[in-house]
């Protein structure tokens, strides 16, 4: 069948709720283009290798192994399924960890340019925050200047990458029970940069082939991501940037103007999008956009990039990383400007078919068919200028044909684990105290980190919808992040009246407190803050000494990227029960399989769960939060299933797209 043909019988409402990216969908294939979406329906996902039942680590291979039998055969060299899915996983954590340290990396770069007075443009914008990070790992800070404390902890952190022998700095937040646990398993992270070139070569063809020792060293590796590389970028951009408090900010792409020039940033790191505003806010540019006919400048974010302003500064979010290219097709775009991490490539060749510049900005992620103009941290302004120049040349020249879908979805943001911990307990006694106590009332079942990516293989945005609804109604608190954090703001579940929609305890907490049943909590390395706020509720006491002992879940119902194996694997390792969605990569009944799923929690620590359906994915950690409750003798009165088994059987197949 021809392309056009095919096209027209997508119904784009099957397999996205976010309407806005389901009207630029049909746009972009009337227009005779194609997006991931479709993409996907055309490109069925490899069975082999959705199983990691494939090995192409050296030339004898690849080897594909049989994922229906898959001790019938073992690769040339002789390796079995468990290896070769053992190995797979570990590659996708180093590459997961690899991304979130390097984004550390750079943030620390910045900061370390800041301390030494290379670099100008960025400053120390929250000392409040520096001086409790340094404490928080065993800098003096009484009775010195900012200067001197900011050398120390640039110093200290450092070693988070490179510190070959012994434990990284942010070991001292751990909560010691777990830290106890790590420690008899071999499992305390030493230097990022170690851990990854350590999995890198135990990976390599005839290494390590042990499951179970390989996966010790993927959550030695998982570990120096979340609380080491991630948590060194959250921190740091806070540092620079400023801590994150609550605000109420606009998510959807009604944020675009038609009478204004339109910027979008795209990625991960902060800094290119804080220099944009700056650029943005210029009264000279805002000038020259008049003059070019434009009622100003309008700029807003989009994936994590989005996400790390919309909780500092509260600037319009355009969408996640599947509405991408929907917000390229409203032709109203006139830069696209884009640094590291989920950029699709086809952004450049549908931004030619649109007229929309597409440029990328950092030495790390040059795409063909891009615009290249390098963002120089010391003298970041330069390629900000040029990208603003550019914008309103493109304006003067936009196409006649602009869509807008005028949907403006709007929630509260910017809930960090410092806001978190003053909200419940107020200035004076800032403290987890009464959420701990009402998680011990029953008030609060429990906690779940719901956060990730968004997948173009199952209905864009419903599955995290569907999860947090059902969570909420049964009275566990929710933390976003991510992309995830974007589907419920759309889904307006971010708003404080969205306590309706939860139990009644929940909802009662809510009420008083004034916030959501949902805390949107920053970017993919801001899963860091969700481990912070674990360790201080262990700290606050009631709920056990470990935080494998806490009624905590977490979930990535929509996950595609290798980053979020690692953050899962962080979770797990740091003792929190973790289900994804979509797909896993291994094979039930397999040994490395009931390793990850069952053996890992025996030895203490959390454990994978994988569900494709919303409300068994909801109700396996719901069970998961009651079975902690049963263990720390807090169950109390049995709270009440509001949508039971029979009820998840009665729902229609179709809400998963493909398998
Ligand atoms: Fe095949 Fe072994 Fe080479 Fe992997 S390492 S491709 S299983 S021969
Ligand atoms: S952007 S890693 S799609 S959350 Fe952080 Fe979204 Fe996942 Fe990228």
């Amino acid at each position: 069948m021809p392309k056009e043909e095919k096209k027209k019988k997508v119904n784009y409402a099957d397999l996205s709720i976010c309407t806005s990216t389901v009207q630029m969908l049909q746009k972009i294939a009337e227009d005779g283009y194609e997006s991931a979406f479709d993409r996907a329906l055309d490109l069925k996902p490899c069975p082999i290798g959705s199983d990691s039942a494939c090995c192409k680590n050296c030339s004898m291979g690849p080897c594909r192994l049989n994922p229906r039998d898959p001790y019938s055969k073992t690769g040339v060299c002789g390796a079995t399924i468990d290896t070769i899915a053992a190995r797979n996983f570990a590659r996708m954590v180093a590459s997961g960890a690899s991304a979130h340290t390097d984004h550390g990396m750079s943030m620390l770069d910045i900061f370390r340019g800041v301390v030494n007075g290379e670099i100008k443009d960025y400053q120390i914008k929250d000392v409040e925050k520096l001086i409790s990070v340094a404490e928080s790992i065993g800098i003096e800070t009484k009775d010195r200047e900012i200067k001197e404390i900011a050398k120390d902890l640039y110093e200290e952190l450092e070693r988070t990458y490179t510190q070959v022998e012994g434990e990284i700095p942010f070991m001292k937040r751990v909560p010691p029970k777990t830290l106890e646990k790590w420690r008899e398993l071999g499992i305390v992270p030493r230097g990022s940069m170690r851990e990854i070139m350590e999995i890198m070569h135990r990976t390599h063809i005839g290494v390590d082939q042990e499951y179970s020792n390989i996966v010790k060293q993927c959550s030695r590796t998982a570990l120096s991501d979340g609380w080491g590389g991630s948590m060194v970028a959250t921190e740091i951009s806070d540092i620079l940037y400023g801590t994150p408090k609550p605000l109420q900010a606009p998510v959807n792409m009604g944020c675009l103007k038609e009478d204004e020039v339109n910027i979008i940033i795209h990625g991960h790191e902060p800094n290119l999008f804080e220099s944009m505003l700056a650029a943005v806010n210029d009264p000279k540019n805002i000038e020259k956009a008049k003059e070019a006919g434009a009622k100003g400048i309008n700029i807003a974010g989009m994936c994590c990039s989005g996400a790390e302003v919309l909780e500092r500064h509260g600037i319009p979010h355009a969408g996640n990383f599947l509405s991408a290219e929907a917000v390229v097709a409203t032709g109203a775009v006139d830069i696209m400007a884009v640094d590291v991490q989920c950029i699709m490539q086809a952004l450049a060749n549908l931004s030619e078919c649109y007229g929309t510049k597409f440029i990328t900005t950092n030495p790390r992620a040059h795409i063909e068919g891009a615009i290249h103009i390098e963002l120089e941290e010391t003298n970041p302004m330069e390629c900000c200028q040029e990208i603003v120049e550019m914008a309103i040349e493109r304006f003067k020249n936009r196409p006649k044909r602009i869509v807008i879908p005028r949907r403006e979805d709007w929630g509260i943001h910017g809930f960090s684990h410092e806001y978190i911990k003053y909200m419940l307990g107020g200035t004076f006694r800032a403290s987890y105290k009464p959420l701990n106590e009402n998680i011990i009332n029953g008030k609060i079942r429990g906690a779940a980190g719901v956060v990730g990516c968004v997948n173009a293989r199952v209905k864009h945005d419903w599955v995290h919808t569907e999860v947090v609804k059902e969570l909420i109604k049964n009275n566990v608190l929710v933390l976003q992040t991510g992309c995830s954090q974007i589907s419920l703001a759309k889904a307006g579940l971010l708003k404080p009246d969205a306590a309706v929609l939860a139990g009644d305890g929940l909802a009662e907490v809510c009420e008083t407190v004034g916030m959501p049943p949902v805390l949107s909590c920053g970017s993919c390395v801001d899963n860091s803050r969700i481990l912070v706020a674990a360790a201080e509720m262990v700290r606050t006491g009631g709920l056990g000494d470990s935080i494998a002992d806490l009624p905590l879940a977490g979930a990535a119902p929509e996950w595609m990227s290798e980053k979020a194996i690692s953050i899962g694997h962080y979770f797990v390792a740091s003792g929190v029960y973790t289900v994804f969605g979509v797909t896993f990569p291994s094979i039930e009944g397999t040994k490395f399989h009931k390793h990850l799923f069952e053996e890992l929690e025996e030895m203490g620590l959390g454990k994978w769960g994988f569900a494709k359906d919303p409300y068994d994915m909801a109700w396996m950690m719901i069970e998961h939060i009651d079975k902690k409750r049963e263990a720390l003798g807090i169950m109390g009165k049995k709270e009440r299933k509001l949508f039971d088994m029979a009820d998840r059987r009665a729902l229609p197949e179709e809400h998963v797209v493909s398998a």
